[in-house]
């Protein structure tokens, strides 16, 4: 069975540069502790680990990869703090600790967030790499996490609250939501290299799409039958909220046989690429069998 004990060291490296290297050089205040707060210390760190395996896979700079992986990672931070908000989700944990609102109240939750999201932005312009893949990449982090990708899909989800949406409709939120950011990690990641081909970011962007869809699913799946202490977050939350999910539509042995045939999918592409995946299927895998 695939777990995350493989990806230790790359974990480690990821968490370095964030202990070490974030918000250099900012003034001490309440905002930047409960960036710090909430950023160190926590989450599974997939979306710097994919940058790092794509940067891998198509013979990227490694130093790079880092420094846009963790740009992305305060972007997926600054969307947990956001939606952890009572005007939001109105949870009050997260990563196995009070969400960042609990501890800091919610006007510092709330510039905490802009703040983390505009520091990816400050990163993500020293990562060195060429200038033309520089500009690719802010365009693409900005693509992905705004109102063209992971903003939309929380108006969608905001909107779907309390109504019946249809399959396509819950796939498109899916896909923003959660696809959106895993797409920009891959792509991220192959733009550390030296080429640019748009057909083999077509590419990467169609494996991001499986593995978000599973990786959603996954996630509906664990708010139902895990508990909060090995989620680190409550359970049970999409029923409170009355989201509809797929679970909701399919129940949970389909939805079980849709991560599955998802991932299997999402491994057929990785191995259509010339070059080592093997990281990245064990990550898929990983993510897939995964109990938080
Ligand atoms: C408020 C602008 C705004 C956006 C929020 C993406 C999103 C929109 C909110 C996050 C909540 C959520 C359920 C997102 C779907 C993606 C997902 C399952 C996130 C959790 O990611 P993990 O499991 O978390 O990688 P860790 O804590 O391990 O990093």
């Amino acid at each position: 069975m695939a777990d995350f004990s493989e990806f230790a060291n790359d974990i480690k490296a990821i968490n370095n540069f964030l202990e070490n290297k974030a918000f250099e050089n900012t003034e001490n205040s309440v905002v930047l502790d409960a960036m710090n707060y909430s950023l160190k210390n926590g989450g599974k760190r997939i979306r710097p680990l994919l940058t790092l395996y794509f940067s891998e896979l198509f013979g990227g700079d490694r130093e790079a990869a880092i420094k846009l992986g963790c740009a992305l990672e305060m972007i997926h931070t600054y969307s947990l703090i956001h939606d952890d908000l009572p005007c939001m989700d109105n949870d009050d944990m997260r990563r196995g600790k009070p969400s960042c609102h609990i501890a800091f109240g919610e006007a510092n939750a709330l510039l905490a967030g802009d703040a983390l999201l505009t520091e990816a932005f400050f990163l993500a312009t020293q990562s060195g790499i060429v200038p033309e893949n520089a500009n690719l990449a802010v365009k693409f982090l900005s693509e992905f996490a705004g109102v063209r990708g992971m903003v939309m899909g929380q108006v969608l989800d905001l909107q779907f609250e309390n109504s019946e949406p249809n399959l396509d409709e819950i796939k498109k939120m899916y896909s923003l939501k959660t696809c959106a950011l895993l797409k920009c990690a891959c792509v991220l990641g192959y733009l550390t290299g030296d080429k640019v081909n748009f057909e083999q970011i077509d590419k990467i962007c169609k494996y991001a799409e499986n593995l978000g869809l599973a990786f959603q699913i996954k996630d509906d799946i664990l708010d139902i039958i895990s508990d909060s202490q090995t989620l680190g977050k409550p359970v049970g939350s999409d029923e409170k909220n009355n989201k509809p999910t797929f679970v909701r539509l399919y129940g949970l042995g389909k939805s079980k046989e849709l991560v599955n045939s998802l991932t299997e999918n999402a491994i057929s592409i990785l191995n259509s690429f010339n070059g080592q995946s093997e990281k990245i299927i064990n990550l898929t895998l990983a993510l897939a069998e995964r109990k938080f």
